[in-house]
């Protein structure tokens, strides 16, 4: 980020917006694995295909999210440490549930 040119508009820090589109269905995210940089503002959009499900991801104090058939629900957060952090469903949606996981990757 060292060598990122900033322009000054007098906004502050321009944080860079990482974009992730993810597909839910049952039983599954799709990417199942995500990977962003340190220091960047994510911003997870979660397409739910089919069921009712939920969204978790722990590290970065989420775990309250509701996703119902056909809503797409924004999450977002600053990916402000590095490491592999899980996430997954949190509302028994089924018998794939305990399937309904993936990886966050923050390098
Ligand atoms: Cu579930």
């Amino acid at each position: 980020m060292a060598d990122m040119p900033m322009h000054g508009s007098g906004m502050g820090l321009m944080m860079p917006m990482r974009v992730i589109e993810v597909e839910v269905d049952n039983w599954y995210f799709e990417p199942d694995t995500i990977t962003v940089k340190q220091g960047e503002h994510v911003k997870l959009v979660l397409h739910v295909e089919k069921g009712f499900h939920g969204f978790a991801l722990p590290a970065f104090g989420i775990s309250n999210k509701t996703l119902s058939q056909g809503s797409t629900v924004e999450v977002e957060f600053v990916a402000d440490q590095k490491g592999s952090f899980p996430f997954f469903c949190n509302v028994s949606c089924g018998s794939g549930h305990s399937e309904m996981r993936g990886t966050l990757v923050v390098e």
